[in-house]
């Protein structure tokens, strides 16, 4: 793990620092060769930091149940479980069988090799399709034993809320930077360099309160639409300029749905391919945002296992908030 000296991280204004790499990429920064993207500012000495977060031993799930989307969001296939019986054995008991488990069917960690980025027709550090398809290039086991920080939560459904300024989390709406930056403030939180961000827009809540029928005509891709934070060049610049590690939303795309495959602009080009920030989506926030307003800390420790999963595009985040 190379050590991480946040003072000499270049600024935002200052990317790129590689020779004919894309504009607004942090490509080389981590190295030439680095597959883990801003997980780099997940540092040991943070890591003790939040551990002294921890004060009244209480744990948050971060990720829904498996299957929790009924039928899953943008069409992908729901989990097939299987209790395997031992019976042919003369053995009272069962195996599990998880078949067809897309590891973006619920809670998820977009990895770095979920997309590239168009112009540049290429993934995070200049990672190419090939190698992709090829190789275990940019896999999510390259974070399965670093994923463990300072967490930090904007609620900034909340925020809007008593503004008297509430969005349809149902609704393409978007959350705007200023709005995460003053709810951050009305929260007395800082935003410390190495965070985990977790942002709750109130998707998942107004998403589990809908009828089965109408879950039913929100998950094929062309028919869902969702709230999300603004996929702005500012947005993803003050993400950088943070040095946040990862951005965690409990909507379906971190920004809102749909957005334009082919617009380069996309929040997931600029932050997955072009800094290798990782995505968080349909995130389970409610209950933590809950216990943040009650105590008044937005800050705890938060410990997320990827799945081992050699060369995986995505993972569940397997992840708890600790207080
Ligand atoms: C989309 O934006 C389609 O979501 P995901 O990152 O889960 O693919």
């Amino acid at each position: 793990m190379a050590k991480i000296d946040f003072a000499k991280i270049p600024k935002f204004a200052q990317l790129p620092v590689r020779k004919n790499a894309p504009e607004d990429s942090n490509w080389g920064v981590f190295g030439d060769d680095d597959e883990v993207g801003c997980v780099n500012f997940l540092t040991p000495e943070g890591i003790v930091e939040a551990a002294r977060l921890v004060r009244k031993g209480k744990v948050f799930r971060l990720d829904t149940p498996l299957n929790y989307a009924s039928p899953p969001l943008f069409g992908r296939e729901p989990v097939e479980h299987i209790k395997k019986s031992f019976e042919d054995l003369g053995l009272l008991g069962y195996d599990d069988l998880l078949n067809s488990y897309n590891t973006q069917e619920g809670s998820q960690w977009d990895g770095l090799g979920h997309v590239g980025n168009p112009t540049a027709k290429a993934f995070y550090n200049g990672v190419t399709n090939d190698q992709i398809k090829q190789s275990n290039k940019l896999g999510v086991h390259n974070w399965a034993d670093r994923f463990v920080g300072r967490g930090v939560l904007i609620d900034v459904c909340r925020y809007r809320e008593k503004q008297g300024r509430p969005l349809n989390p149902l609704k393409t709406e978007k959350y705007s930077l200023d709005d995460l930056k003053n709810a951050l403030k009305a929260q007395n939180t800082e935003l410390k360099p190495g965070a985990i961000l977790l942002v709750r827009t109130g998707w998942m809540g107004a998403y589990l309160k809908t009828t089965p029928e109408e879950k039913r005509a929100m998950a094929p891709i062309d028919k869902l639409t969702a709230c999300g934070v603004d996929d702005s060049r500012e947005m993803v610049g003050w993400l950088w300029d943070n040095c946040v590690a990862a951005i965690g939303t409990d909507c379906p795309a971190v920004e809102p749905w749909p957005w334009d495959f082919r617009d380069n602009g996309a929040l997931h080009y600029r932050t997955l391919s072009l800094l290798g920030l990782p995505l968080g989506e349909q995130f389970v926030l409610d209950k933590l945002a809950d216990d943040c307003a009650e105590d008044g800390r937005y800050e705890f420790m938060l410990v997320s296992v990827p799945l081992h999963l050699t060369g995986g595009i995505a993972s569940p985040p397997n992840a708890v908030a600790i207080k």
